[in-house]
């Protein structure tokens, strides 16, 4: 059965942040800290999920969707990220993964969607090499409560856009500025997700998969430089989570570090366990050029030339197709199926007079994308599912609620949920498909 779902994240989307034992995660601790998000937004309340998930999943029903991708909160299962388990946390998530079953939809649960504990924080969170087990020790936790329900597993979301914004640029939680120092949280985050599918294996979990950001990166031009540059961007942000992962060895990362003095023995073989999938978030390709500075080995030189989102992303549906035959040429036999676990645009979406929001580029973007991938496909890409980014507008991190992702309108004020006219669209559109291919 392909997988047709939305995706969400536990900190955009719940809000409830003192509720019922949940403690305090590092996004609680940086949305509170003056001047870390866009007007001083946090996930407080956000869309008040923890409350509203039952009209939640009758809006995916309504949708006709039979997979959703959502993340477990770390500090609601274990408060203090290690030891005591928070029965309540859990509870909310097994009534979840109940209705959604009721309704017919797979619950794909993804265990860390950015919001560590701020009592593993306080001990050095991902730079420290104990985080990793600690969320094996977790993983097993939510596993053995759920996996008799729940068949597929994601351990991580995008563990390169949590080093880089977490602990590089430091634009998000934990807000740390290491720049190259920070390669150990990329590490600490990759053996964690090795320790965590051995867990999650024999607490029961059929399939695992881990999520990464990838993006097709293009250079410049044909000049050495930026070619070489494109190649150093290309091994930072793609290739040092999927190459271990897939086939067990590191890419050359001497542009970015003399030496991998955090790597033991051992560690690259727990790191490529092998998979059930490869769950891969595509937003849009990068052009990069030859340094113009000291420091990092690349500039980012921007693509030009295609219409952009809110976020001023390019829209660009061909480099779906272009990253994952790449991702099949670059692997081969070793790449498992794919599944694109987050795609989706922002727009200013507003409500008309009539109540309902016109979103008519997110339709052409999600037409396109969904072609794109179906033209990767033709070209002999195993992909399984895609899910949209994002079910609901919600808490976009550092942008706070500016950036809107939603098929469903949220009104932050009163929480009124209002379907956009992409959520028309792809329900249309899923009633047209047959899930069984
Ligand atoms: C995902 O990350 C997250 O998993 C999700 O939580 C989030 O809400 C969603 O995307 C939307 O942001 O053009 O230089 O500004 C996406 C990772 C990294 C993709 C930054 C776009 C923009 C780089 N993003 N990238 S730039």
């Amino acid at each position: 059965m392909f997988l047709w779902g939305t995706a969400t994240a536990a900190y955009q989307i719940e809000g409830a942040v003192h509720e019922d034992g949940r403690g305090v995660s590092i996004w609680d601790t940086f949305a509170h800290e003056a001047g870390r998000t866009r007007d001083g937004h946090t996930g407080d309340v956000a869309c008040d999920h923890y409350h509203r998930w039952r009209e939640d999943v009758a809006l995916m029903s309504g949708l006709g969707l039979n997979a959703y991708r959502f993340s477990i909160a770390w500090p609601r299962v274990q408060p203090a990220g290690s030891g005591a388990v928070n029965e309540k946390g859990l509870d909310f998530y097994d009534r979840l993964v109940d209705t959604l079953l009721a309704a017919g939809i797979q619950p794909v649960p993804t265990l860390f969607h950015w919001d560590l504990p701020q009592a593993l924080q306080d001990r050095g969170g991902w730079m420290s090499r104990e985080t990793a087990e600690r969320f094996a020790e977790y993983a097993a936790v939510a596993a053995r409560r759920l996996a008799d329900r729940v068949p597929l597993w994601i351990t991580l979301n995008e563990p390169f856009v949590h080093m880089a914004f977490g602990y590089a640029m430091g634009v998000h939680a934990p807000g740390q500025a290491l720049m190259t120092d920070a390669l150990p949280a990329a590490h600490h985050q990759l053996l964690g997700h090795g320790l965590a599918v051995r867990a999650l294996r024999a607490a029961g979990a059929r399939q695992v998969a881990l999520t990464n950001n990838c993006t097709p990166v293009r250079a410049a031009s044909a000049d050495e430089a930026d070619v070489k540059a494109a190649d150093a961007y290309d091994a930072l942000h793609n290739r040092l989570f999927n190459d271990p992962v897939l086939v067990g060895t590191y890419p050359d990362l001497s542009a970015y570090t003399a030496a991998l003095d955090f790597l033991q023995d051992g560690d690259l073989e727990t790191i490529a366990e092998p998979l059930d999938a490869l769950g891969i978030n595509y937003y849009h390709p990068t052009r990069i050029a030859a340094p113009t500075a000291e420091g990092l080995p690349f500039t980012d030189a921007g693509i030009t030339g295609h219409p952009t989102t809110a976020f001023g992303w390019p829209v660009v549906p061909d480099g779906l197709r272009e990253l994952l035959t790449g991702l099949r040429s670059r692997y081969g036999a070793a790449l498992p199926p794919i599944l694109i676990t987050e795609n989706g645009c922002s727009q200013d979406d507003v409500p008309t007079e009539r109540g309902t929001v016109e979103d008519a580029e997110r339709i052409a973007f999600l037409r396109g994308h969904i072609e794109a991938m179906r033209q990767a496909m033709a070209e002999g890409v195993d992909v399984r599912g895609y899910f949209v980014w994002s079910l609901l507008d919600n808490f976009e991190w550092a942008e706070g609620y500016h950036q809107r992702f939603g098929l469903v309108h949220v009104d932050f004020a009163t929480q009124r949920r209002t379907p956009k006219a992409s959520y028309a669209w792809l329900k249309e559109f899923l009633a047209g498909q047959n899930t069984d291919t």
